[in-house]
């Protein structure tokens, strides 16, 4: 269910704005006239609006979505109001549909490498290509490229009635596979908005000579993709980007709301230099998630957190330290009886054999860990979170002193 909510989470945005979308393009009618300037620029502003915040932020991609939907409601206005009569206005037309959800699609997949570098703008010379070609094609008045792109491929589909050309259909749909995808696997927003965006586009080039709903589409397709900046920017700050659990900071916010009832545990990894400097830094980090993944899904209503290097957090609220320790108990159990499994370049040199795994502690293609956790719950005396986390932290280090592998209070 909460995997599921996951998933979900990052389409909200989009989804509110495709909806907002239809809603404003229905009513615009009824709208005061004096909104009239708005309905057509409204495309420039929000791009002015998120190329400022994407500029200050340094994110690449929204940059280059926001200039590639404003360029093509730019096309719009120029060529196509008329309808798709003439050969330039087709020409712009099929390689609008074409081109732009498959440029958004790639951004979904493509990392963010930011925009005043090569990167930046070898991304931003591969769509001015693009444009050069359309631009081409529409000048040098050559129909056959345009009746080829245009072609109806699979004559059955019910789809007469739409103006976009099949394969333009197929690129829209594709792209939107796979920015959703994107988005899942990196649960990441810029990768969702942008298949927002992609349906959203395909709206307005449904419509290509009404200005008002082309605009009003591309506006908020630009809304989307700016507003992921700082969905994105959030997630940044509050998750740890290795594990994906909420990181130190939002563990402090998490302390500062506390009632007067909870319980802290300090998670920490058994002898992890040692693992590290057996398996590498890679693997170190591999086992670094899987824990992570454990301690998240500890029950007793515990929330997760990684304070910091192999060290996590978990705070129960309104839980004293009796309600929280069978949870913890078997979080430790967990964690010690889950194997990684090892590919062939991760296995150790025969030289750096350690002495645990001599003592069969460990198989020969999988590793494991344990880990030592200390609790303490508030009250009179710790009364503070501080206090709370301190003496957590004594507690794990007498589950260190005892041998490791325990729960200790
Ligand atoms: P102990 O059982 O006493 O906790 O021993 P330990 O080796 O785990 O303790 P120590 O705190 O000395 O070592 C922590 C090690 O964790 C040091 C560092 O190499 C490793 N570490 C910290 N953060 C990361 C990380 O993000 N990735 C990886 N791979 N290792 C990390
Ligand atoms: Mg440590
Ligand atoms: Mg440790």
């Amino acid at each position: 269910m909460s995997a599921l909510f996951r998933a979900i989470v990052p389409f909200a945005v989009p989804a509110a704005l495709l909806f907002a979308a239809f809603a404003l393009v229905f009513y615009s009618a009824a709208l005061p006239p004096t909104l009239d300037g708005l309905k057509l620029y409204g495309p420039y502003i929000v791009l002015v609006l998120g190329a400022g915040l994407a500029i200050a932020f340094n994110r690449g991609r929204t940059l280059l979505a926001l200039v590639i939907l404003c360029g093509a409601y730019g096309a719009q206005q120029l060529w196509l109001q008329q309808g798709l009569a003439t050969p330039t206005a087709r020409a712009v037309y099929v390689g609008l549909t074409l081109f732009v959800p498959l440029n958004l699609a790639v951004l979904a997949v493509l990392p963010e490498r930011g925009i005043f570098n090569r990167h930046g703008l070898w991304r931003l010379g591969a769509i001015a290509a693009q444009a050069v070609i359309v631009a081409w094609v529409a000048s040098a008045g050559n129909p056959a490229i345009v009746d080829w792109a245009s072609a109806r491929f699979f004559e059955p589909l019910p789809l007469r009635a739409g103006r976009i050309p099949q394969l333009g259909i197929a690129v829209t749909a594709a792209g939107v596979m796979v920015a959703m995808v994107a988005a899942v696997v990196a649960r990441s927003a810029i990768s969702a908005a942008l298949a927002g965006a992609i349906i959203a586009f395909a709206v307005a080039a449904h419509v290509p000579n009404a200005s008002v709903t082309f605009s009003i589409f591309t506006a908020m397709a630009e809304l989307m993709v700016t507003i992921a900046v700082l969905q994105d920017t959030f997630r940044m700050a509050f998750r740890d980007e290795l594990t994906g659990i909420p990181s130190r900071r939002a563990l402090n916010e998490q302390l500062a709301a506390l009632g007067a009832r909870y319980t802290v545990a300090m998670v920490d990894v058994d002898h992890f230099k040692k693992f590290n400097d057996t398996y590498g830094h890679d693997l170190g980090d591999q086992v670094l998630k899987m824990v992570a993944a454990h301690i998240a899904g500890v029950g007793g209503g515990g929330k997760a957190y990684r304070y910091g290097g192999e060290e996590f957090s978990v705070i129960f609220p309104g839980k004293d330290l009796d309600e929280a320790l069978p949870h913890l108990e078997a979080l430790r159990e967990e964690i010690e009886s889950y194997r990684l499994a090892l590919r062939a370049s991760d296995r150790p040199k025969k030289a750096k054999r350690t002495k645990r795994e001599r003592g069969g502690w460990r198989g020969r293609n999988a590793v494991s860990v344990t880990v030592s956790i200390g609790v303490a719950e508030r009250n009179e005396r710790l009364a503070t979170p501080q206090a709370v986390i301190e003496a957590a932290d004594r507690a794990l280090y007498r589950a260190k002193d005892k041998g490791r592998n325990r729960v200790s209070r």
